[in-house]
């Protein structure tokens, strides 16, 4: 699986946590994160380099644990590619169907917002309910850098999700892998009212689809092994992997 950055780790943890007999190998792009503000060419290239890495190190499937590069070059890789691709796109289908103002919010970067294939995916599950998409740059930025619980974080984030409070949303939709990383913060500043989603459970229920599918599951004897690759391979990049991990791993280039 791979992501920009450390985003994708959300992700990953949730399917150590529900598919503990799978190894994972994690690439980070941190070299190049963020991906929100890249062109489509640029992350199209990214995507396409980083897949062969993972192919060469003989992987069954790779989850892309980015919503950007997921809406932007999922469909160009799955065509070059046999393995199955699973992809991170925002939950707007389920936060569309339980909101009860019928107000519902996305978080985005900025590239996820400009995407045509995410504009369709709420043209065609907003059932109704009125969506507000708020690209949030600088955000990932904070992550990346383990800044995430700095104040100055935290007041980019009030920018972000005061104005959607007034609206009268009650659902919030994490529509980048790097925000469950700061979904307490959000918690806080939208109140109880406002109903969070995110997306690692999905994706992890369909990467289990997939790999059942295909006959290629992992035995259920053995304990997966984790190995984390990124771009940018220093001593502090490693030191925010563990933070975020929540225990010390090591880092490779
Ligand atoms: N974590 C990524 C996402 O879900 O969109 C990308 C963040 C970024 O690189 N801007």
């Amino acid at each position: 699986m791979f992501d920009s950055g450390v985003g994708g780790l959300s992700i990953a943890k949730c399917i150590t946590e529900q598919l503990p007999h799978e190894n994972i190998i994690y690439i980070a792009d941190s070299l190049h994160a963020p991906y929100g503000e890249k062109s489509v060419e640029f992350i199209i290239k990214r995507v396409n380099y980083i897949a062969k890495q993972l192919i060469d190190k003989g992987v069954k499937a790779i989850v892309i644990a980015c919503n950007t590069a997921t809406v932007n070059a999922i469909e160009q890789l799955r065509s070059q590619v046999s393995i199955p691709i699973i992809g991170v796109e925002p939950a707007i289908k389920p936060a569309a169907k339980q909101s009860i103002s019928k107000k519902v919010a996305i978080l985005a970067t900025q590239a996820t917002s400009e995407n045509q294939r995410f504009k369709d995916l709420i043209d065609l599950h907003h059932n109704g309910a009125e969506v507000h998409i708020q690209p949030c740059p600088g955000l990932v930025e904070f992550i990346e850098q383990g800044n995430q619980n700095s104040d100055d974080c935290n007041a980019l984030l009030k920018q972000y999700i005061n104005p959607l409070i007034k609206e009268g949303i009650d659902t919030l939709v994490l529509g980048c892998t790097h925000y469950p990383f700061v979904q307490k913060q959000i918690s806080l500043i939208a109140g109880q009212q406002v109903t969070i989603i995110e997306t690692a459970a999905p994706v992890t229920v369909q990467l289990s689809k997939k790999l059942v599918e295909r006959e290629i599951s992992a035995c259920k004897t053995q304990q997966g092994q984790y190995q984390f690759f990124s771009s940018l391979e220093t001593k502090q990049q490693e030191q925010i992997f563990s933070q975020l991990w929540q225990e010390p791993l090591t880092l490779h280039a």
